[in-house]
């Protein structure tokens, strides 16, 4: 097999090309190439100056995950890196694409960074439950400053080339056209000059100098990473920048790099790496399936569903033609959508001028007819299946043969919805998940009768508008919404044995979930659903409604709510909660946590399992995914599959077996014969 790692002359300047398709990572083969090379320069009295640059969509996008936790084949990333840095010619980094992980690493050994505006570097590792481990935590802050650096460590989101020159990352930007010729004429302007080595900078004296900027990104930052450990190792070894030598510091960060890499938390991490692209993908669609073009886009509600949705659309330069009955909702509707975008522009993550952009491509509209021309209708109407029935007859009859009619139903049977149109293949799911523009989760509900290129389409287009897309099949609350059943049915039990609303909620946020069943039933509303007559009540959540306590909204709910919409338990609500399992006879007991952990998480487990014995997901990653971006689901865990795998099936069925909850047949079998879902 030929070298990924080829080399040219161009005068006195060896170019050093990779090509390692899709994302040029730095496999053992890429590694090695890249030594030879910077040796077969050492070698040459001709050559003056290197420039490492990448063929295809990028720049050296990392170190190769799939060679995580195999045994380690040389020559390593430090050991090319360090190479590298050592030779006496100037070597160039010429970046396009993203840099990101051990290619920024790489950039950084190289005594000269160039890039085209467009392209991005970054330090992700984080993100894999990692830190930088070919020094790249100990470079970066030595070339740019501990305070520049700890957000693209300790975070991981990468920079643009411009914000890159700004805090001197990158040396020059170049003709996005010519690259090659830009940074060849860059290295031929530094033959003959000392190369600068970035382990030999030293401009982190800031963190020297002022070491509370440690703790102050870390405050600043503290929900963000909370139960994560690879950000604090990050933020010690870019402090270990500082305070050490490099060997020194190069030695540090490698004991915190071997730690995070054999932890669970890395691994859960990257399984969801994986899981994420996995789930884009279909596994039984006919390889030439072709995804039907999306120009235009219609929305049937401009509520706070319909609005979210058509956000989506327009930040992604999508038109939208949005559908009220009344011209009044149809205002209020798109004034939210134009506040919600002023806001973002106020906290400045927006242009002005791209408010009005996305504004521009909003046409609000009372009459049906105007939609006839969208090549995919969303409906965001209320859950109830003859209005939407009657939604798709009408679109059915008004708009063009080809387009997709969507619904966003959370959990009605679309294949019933289905019935209502001529076209069943064109009829899919998109459950979209509130704030529909901020929750990255897009189920995709295929029916019975979904067309292949119906279903190539949602993938696609949710890629577009930056989802991470999971298939379901048609089941009623499909993935997610059914395994959250099984929790809420149990945090209910629990609460009438004598387990404490609070310490149910604390449980899961101790677990690392944002917030608990009965916070987030606060949060949503408790009146969701409500019948509105306080005469008859017969669950908790109706007895709250009788007495106005309709959650965060209305300042009280499960919870007490101060100004600031901090949480304070409430005697009333122990009491109706108290008198409920008195009429129920339930006998009260003390609840330990590891139960209520136990009985909220081993039923979704379970439900996972029915799922995909019932081949409603298509693998147990897609649920991972599901929870992890749909209902918060500690990243860090890898998902409830995942999660489960790690305590291991037979823990789970023998927990189940004790609380006397069922246990499906797949669950059981695999636990048996020693397997996991992963
Ligand atoms: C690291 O560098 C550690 C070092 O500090 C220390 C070492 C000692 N390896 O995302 P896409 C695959 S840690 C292997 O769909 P996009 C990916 O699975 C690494 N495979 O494309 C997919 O495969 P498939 C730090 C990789 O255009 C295909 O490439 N770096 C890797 O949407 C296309 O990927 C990172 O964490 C990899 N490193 O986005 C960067 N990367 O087609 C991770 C991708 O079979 N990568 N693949 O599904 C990314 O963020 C995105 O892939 C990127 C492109 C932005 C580059």
């Amino acid at each position: 097999m030929s070298s990924p790692i080829s080399t040219s002359r161009q005068g006195d300047i060896l170019v050093v090309t990779s090509d390692n398709p899709p994302v040029n990572a730095l496999g053992q083969r890429v590694r090695e190439g890249l030594k030879a090379a910077i040796e077969q320069a050492a070698a040459d009295d001709a050559i003056k100056a290197i420039v490492i640059r990448c063929e295809g969509r990028t720049f050296f996008a990392g170190a190769d995950i799939t060679e995580f936790g195999k045994p380690p084949q040389g020559p390593s990333l430090p050991e090319v890196c360090a190479a590298i840095e050592a030779s006496d010619k100037p070597v160039v980094a010429a970046i396009h694409g993203t840099a990101l992980g051990g290619g920024c690493e790489i950039a950084l050994a190289c005594h000269y960074r160039v890039a085209v505006p467009s392209a991005k570097l970054g330090l992700p590792e984080v993100k894999l439950g990692l830190i930088p481990g070919a020094a790249g935590t100990q470079r970066l802050p030595r070339l740019v400053g501990a305070e520049a650096a700890l957000p693209l460590v300790v975070i991981g989101n990468p920079v643009s080339a411009k914000q890159a020159q700004k805090i001197g990352l990158v040396d020059t930007l170049l003709d996005e056209a010519d690259l090659a010729g830009g940074a060849a004429t860059f290295a031929k302007s530094q033959i003959g000059k000392p190369v600068p080595r970035t382990s030999e900078m030293n401009n982190n004296r800031d963190g020297v100098a002022n070491p509370d900027i440690f703790d102050e990104f870390r405050a600043k930052n503290g929900r963000k990473l909370r139960g994560f450990d690879a950000p604090n190792a990050g933020i010690e070894a870019v402090r270990a920048a500082g305070e050490l030598s490099f060997a020194e510091g190069v030695k540090k960060e490698r004991a915190l790099f071997s730690k995070l890499m054999t932890g669970t938390q890395s691994a859960a991490m990257r399984h969801y790496f994986f899981a994420e692209r996995a789930a884009n993908k279909i596994d039984d669609l006919a390889a030439d399936t072709k995804p039907i073009p999306i120009e235009k886009v219609g929305i049937i509600g401009a509520g706070t569903m319909g609005g979210g949705i058509a956000m989506n659309f327009l930040s992604a330069g999508i038109p939208v033609n949005i559908l009220e009955m009344k011209q009044d909702a149809l205002d209020r509707g798109t004034a939210t959508i134009r506040k919600n975008y002023e806001n973002t522009a106020k906290r400045g993550r927006m242009s002005p001028e791209q408010v009005e952009s996305a504004m521009g491509l909003l046409t609000p509209t009372l009459e049906y007819g105007e939609l006839a021309e969208c090549d995919l209708v969303i409906e965001a109407v209320y859950e109830n299946m003859d209005v939407k029935k009657e939604v798709f007859r009408t679109l059915d009859e008004t708009v063009k043969q080809g387009a997709i009619l969507a619904s966003n139903t959370s959990y009605l049977d679309i294949d019933e919805i289905a019935t209502a149109t001529k076209r069943p293949g064109y009829v899919v799911g998109l459950h979209f998940f509130s704030p529909a523009n901020v929750m990255k989760l897009l189920e995709v509900v295929r029916g019975a009768n979904t067309r292949d290129d119906v279903l190539a389409t949602a993938m696609k287009l949710s890629k577009a508008i930056g989802k991470v897309a999971a298939v379901s099949g048609v089941c009623p609350g499909f993935i997610g919404n059914r395994m959250l059943s099984k929790r809420q049915e149990q945090a209910n039990q629990l609460i009438m044995e004598g387990a404490n609303y609070w310490e149910v909620d604390d449980v899961l946020l101790e677990f690392g979930f944002p917030m608990g069943p009965f916070q987030m039933g606060d949060l949503a509303g408790i009146d969701i659903g409500w019948h509105r007559d306080p005469s008859k009540v017969t669950t908790v959540r109706e007895a709250l409604c009788a007495v106005g306590r309709f959650g965060q909204k209305a300042g009280k709910g499960f919870y007490d709510y101060d100004e600031a919409r901090q949480r304070t338990p409430s005697d009333e609500v122990k009491q109706i909660i108290a008198d409920f399992a008195t009429r129920s006879g339930t006998p009260q007991r003390d609840v330990s946590k590891q139960e209520i952990e136990e009985r909220l998480l081993y039923p979704m487990v379970n439900e996972g399992a029915k799922i995909l014995e019932e081949g409603m997901a298509q693998r147990a990653s897609d649920i991972d995914v599901v929870w992890i971006n749909g209902y918060g689901w500690p990243l860090y865990t890898g998902g409830p599959m995942f999660w489960a795998d790690t305590i291991g099936l037979d823990t789970v069925v023998s927990g189940l077996e004790k609380y006397g909850l069922p246990v499906c047949d797949y669950l059981r079998s695999r636990a048996e014969a020693g397997k996991t879902f992963n």
